[in-house]
C-alpha cells in the first residue's frame, strides 16, 4: 500500500495531529498525542520566547517522537516565538490567525517545515508558493478564530488549488468525518475539540464538562465586527459580546477588552460562565474523555473500515 504522504513528511505513524489551541495545548497534551503516534503540536499562543522555551523542554523529555509548535501570527511576541522555535531545531510549525508569509523564509531556511492554516484558497495558493510543506484548510466549523467557508467546501476547493499536501480541520472527531475528509482529497485531519476533551489535556475540567455536555447548537461566532471572528460555546460572555456588538454604541476598544483573557479565563480558572470556552461545533459528538492513543486508533480504525467499503 502507499505510504501517507503526510505521515512519511513528519516522520509520524497516524495522519492525525493536534489543533493548536490556545491555553490548552501544552507541553504534557502535544507528549502524548506524539506518543500516541499522531503529531502533537505546542500552542505558541502569547507565550514570549523563555515562556515557549521552557514548554518545548518539557515536551522533549517526555516524547523522542516528533512534535510541532503552532505559531499564532496575532501574538505581541511572534518575532520571540519563531527565533526560539529555530533555536530549538523543532521539525514543524503550523501557522494560524494571519499571514505567515513575513516568517515563512526564516522558518524554512532554518529547516522548519511550515504548514499554514488557511481558510481561503487564496492563502492556500500564497502559502505554497512561499514554500509552505502543506495546508491545513480549516473551516469555519472549528473551534476558535475562524473563517467562514464550511470545511465539506473549503477542503476540495483547496486541493484542486495546490499541489502540497491538505489536511482538513473543523467539525472533524470521529472515523466517519475522517473519512469524509479523505474522500475530499485530505491527506491527514487536524482535531482541536476532540483533543480538548482527551485524559491527558490539562485544560480547566469546568471547561472540559462544558464541551463533553454540549449539543449541536450550542456554539456561537462572535467578533466579526472586530475582524476576527471567534466560536465558542454559548454563555453569559457570548451574550454579552453579542449584544453588545450589535448595540451600535460600544466601541470596538471596548469589545477587544471584553475579549481579553476570557480564553485564559475558562481553559486555566474554569470559568465558563464569564470565560471563552472555544470549542468546534462538532462538541455535540464529542460525549467521553479518552486518552490520546484511544482517540487516534479509534477514529483512524473507522476510517480505514469505512474507506475500504466507499463506494
Ligand atoms: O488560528 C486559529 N484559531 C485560533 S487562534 C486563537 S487565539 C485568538 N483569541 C482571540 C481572538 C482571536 C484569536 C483561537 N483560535 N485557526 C487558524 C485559522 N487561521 N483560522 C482562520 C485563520 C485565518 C484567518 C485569516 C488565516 C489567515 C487569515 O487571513 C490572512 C490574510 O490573508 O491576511
Amino acid at each position: 500500500m502507499e505510504k501517507n504522504p503526510v505521515c512519511e513528511m513528519l516522520g509520524i505513524q497516524y495522519p492525525v495531529i493536534q489543533g493548536g489551541m490556545a491555553w490548552i495545548a501544552d507541553a504534557d497534551l502535544a507528549a502524548a498525542v506524539s506518543n500516541a503516534g499522531g503529531l502533537g503540536l505546542i500552542a505558541a499562543m502569547n507565550s514570549n520566547g523563555e515562556q515557549l522555551r521552557a514548554q518545548i523542554k518539557k515536551a522533549k523529555e517526555l516524547t523522542d517522537k516528533p512534535f510541532g509548535v503552532n505559531l499564532m501570527l496575532m501574538s505581541p511576541y511572534i518575532e520571540e516565538a519563531v527565533d526560539v522555535v529555530c533555536q530549538e531545531k523543532i521539525k514543524v510549525v503550523t501557522t494560524g490567525a494571519g499571514n505567515p508569509v513575513k516568517y515563512m523564509d526564516k522558518l524554512i531556511s532554518n529547516g522548519v517545515k511550515v504548514i499554514c492554516v488557511v481558510a481561503s484558497v487564496a492563502l492556500a495558493v500564497m502559502v505554497e508558493r512561499m514554500g509552505a510543506s502543506a495546508v491545513v484548510a480549516e473551516g469555519c466549523e472549528s473551534g476558535g478564530h475562524v473563517g467562514d467557508t464550511t470545511t465539506m467546501a473549503l477542503v476540495p476547493q483547496v486541493v484542486d488549488a495546490v499541489s502540497i499536501p491538505v489536511i482538513a480541520a473543523g467539525g472533524i472527531a470521529d472515523g466517519r468525518g475522517m473519512a469524509a475528509a479523505f474522500m475530499l482529497g485530505a491527506k491527514a485531519i487536524q482535531m482541536g475539540t476532540r483533543f480538548l476533551t482527551a485524559k491527558e489535556c490539562n485544560v480547566h475540567p469546568n471547561y472540559k464538562e462544558k464541551v463533553l455536555k454540549a449539543k449541536d447548537r450550542d456554539t456561537i461566532v462572535t467578533g466579526k465586527s472586530l475582524g476576527h471572528p471567534v466560536r465558542a460555546l454559548k454563555n453569559s460572555m457570548t451574550r454579552e459580546f453579542s449584544s453588545k456588538e450589535n448595540d451600535g454604541v460600544t466601541t470596538a476598544d471596548e469589545l477587544e477588552k471584553m475579549g481579553a483573557g476570557a480564553l485564559r479565563r475558562a481553559a486555566v480558572d474554569g470559568d465558563v460562565k464569564t470565560g471563552s470556552c472555544m470549542c468546534g461545533q462538532i462538541a455535540g459528538l464529542v460525549k467521553e474523555e479518552g486518552t490520546c492513543k484511544e482517540i487516534i486508533t479509534s477514529i483512524t480504525g473507522e476510517a480505514e473500515k469505512l474507506l475500504k467499503i466507499a463506494i
